[in-house]
């Protein structure tokens, strides 16, 4: 049992925890030593239902032969290859595997390591695709308030999360900002997407009256804020973001991070709401969460702006010691293969009417001010504490794990997006747990 191999360790001072309650954690540690499929198994022994698909990224469940198999072997036969002017066979065959499952008009991948660096990737190619262009004042970025865009200089900068830029300096200069579209009094409660809203996409033209579109390179947004607690876009939101910005020659990126491989029941969300953006960033869901690696998935037109002056240069002075390792490599061919066999995506579109019917069922429930969801993913918006935000929130997730299951919470609000191998009786156990942690909060 993986209980016995790994017990808990009894110094845990020198590993500094990301985005974690540091000194909270330390004295009532939650530690997880084993996975399968639904379950975690924690250090006390118990299985912990995970609600989350560990962060947003195990979209199989865990420890899924195949995969585990996959990395296995290919640690065996080839371990690491230079990612720079050599190749090996998967990483290839991976990105055409990539660019069959990705909506058609995508024709290209650049690998990364995660989803700050799919971020970060996609930015700076979107600068250097206009200047390769010969349009090379076009290096203002858009994104957008609440978005979550990963933890890196230009993500930060782009992105609108207040916390995770206040201490870090003046970010990347020449960003602005859409509004978010979250509109609580308007559309709370609403099952899929709003019917409000889609107005502040027209918030663009002022963006780009005021810069100049000869100024501006891109809008990155996500196609459903995840991150900050499950914003989805306003009926015809994105549609009207890829008018405003194909008439503008502005590139659109959709940060597909979290709504990629299947968590809407579509391959991705620009499958899902019929939008083709210039570029996809990915990360997560690509191997399954096993192995970090992310890509950034780009239309043909992108690619081929790059494509030019002398063979033998390289075109684009960018790219990780890990772009394409090929034990990532392999772990997101047997992801795919896993997906597919097992049908995953199209098990999430069926199982999203009973959740949407489930999650709902905690309207009325006490403080619980707005349900939301779409595909297999939900969230549930409790009133804070007056002075006290966040607090009520972490207190569920804290009763939540010692009932036996895993949410994810940001300020107050609570998101689940369990994996896409989840059964009935499965929601079931989560949804009905949560609601037993609802009502016994203060
Ligand atoms: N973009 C989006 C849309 C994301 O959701 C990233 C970029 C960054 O990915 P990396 O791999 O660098 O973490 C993300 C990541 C949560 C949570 O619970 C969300 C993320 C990561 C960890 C926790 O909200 N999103
Ligand atoms: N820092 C130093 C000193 C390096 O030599 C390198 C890569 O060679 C990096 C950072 C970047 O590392 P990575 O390619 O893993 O992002």
């Amino acid at each position: 049992m993986a209980l016995d191999r790994k017990p808990a360790p009894n110094d845990l001072d020198a590993f500094w925890m990301p985005f974690t309650a540091n000194r909270q954690f330390k004295k009532a540690p939650r530690m997880l030593v084993g996975a399968k499929d639904m379950y975690y198994t924690s250090s006390d022994g118990r299985q912990v239902l995970d609600g989350t698909a560990g962060l947003w990224c195990c979209n199989a469940g865990h420890c899924r032969p195949k995969i585990t198999e996959a990395i296995q072997k290919q640690a065996a036969e080839l371990d690491y290859a230079p990612a720079f002017q050599m190749g090996h066979p998967l990483a290839f065959e991976l990105a055409n595997r990539l660019v069959d499952v990705a909506p058609k008009g995508i024709e290209h991948v650049f690998y990364t390591n995660s989803g700050s660096e799919s971020v970060e990737t996609a930015l700076k190619l979107a600068i250097a695709y206009h200047r390769a262009r010969g349009d090379g004042a076009r290096t203002r970025l858009i994104g957008r308030e609440r978005g979550y865009h990963g933890v890196n200089f230009g993500g930060i900068s782009v992105g609108g999360i207040v916390n995770n830029r206040k201490m870090f300096g003046s970010l990347l200069t020449g960003v602005d900002h859409l509004p978010h579209t979250h509109l609580p009094e308007q559309n709370a409660f609403t099952r899929g997407q709003p019917e409000h809203g889609a107005n502040l996409a027209d918030e663009l033209e002022r963006i780009v009256a005021l810069h100049g579109a000869e100024t501006i390179a891109a809008v990155i947004v996500e196609p459903m804020a995840g991150s900050t607690g499950v914003l989805l876009p306003p009926k015809g939101y994105l549609q009207r973001l890829r008018e405003i910005t194909k008439k503008h020659g502005i590139l659109l990126i959709f940060d597909e991070v979290i709504t990629g491989f299947g968590r809407l029941g579509s391959s991705f969300a620009a499958e899902h709401f019929g939008v083709l953006p210039d570029m996809m960033t990915t990360a997560k869901g690509l191997t399954n969460g096993v192995i970090p690696m992310g890509a950034v998935l780009t239309t043909g037109e992108v690619h081929d702006a790059f494509m030019q002056g002398p063979e033998h240069m390289i075109e684009l002075f960018h790219g990780y010691t890990y772009s394409g390792n090929p034990i990532a490599a392999a772990a997101g061919i047997a992801t795919l293969d896993t997906y597919k066999e097992e049908g995953l995506f199209e098990r999430a579109a069926e199982l999203a009417p009973y959740w949407e019917d489930a999650l709902h069922g905690l309207k009325g429930l006490p403080h619980v001010i707005d349900i939301r969801n779409m595909g297999l993913i939900g969230a549930v918006e409790l009133e804070g504490i007056p002075g006290e935000p966040t607090k009520r929130a972490f207190s569920a997730f804290l009763k939540a794990y010692e009932k036996g299951i895993m949410i994810r919470t940001t300020g107050d609000i609570i998101a689940m997006s369990p994996p896409l191998i989840i059964d009935k009786a499965q929601i079931d156990q989560l949804i009905g747990t949560l609601a037993d942690v609802l009502k016994t909060l203060d």
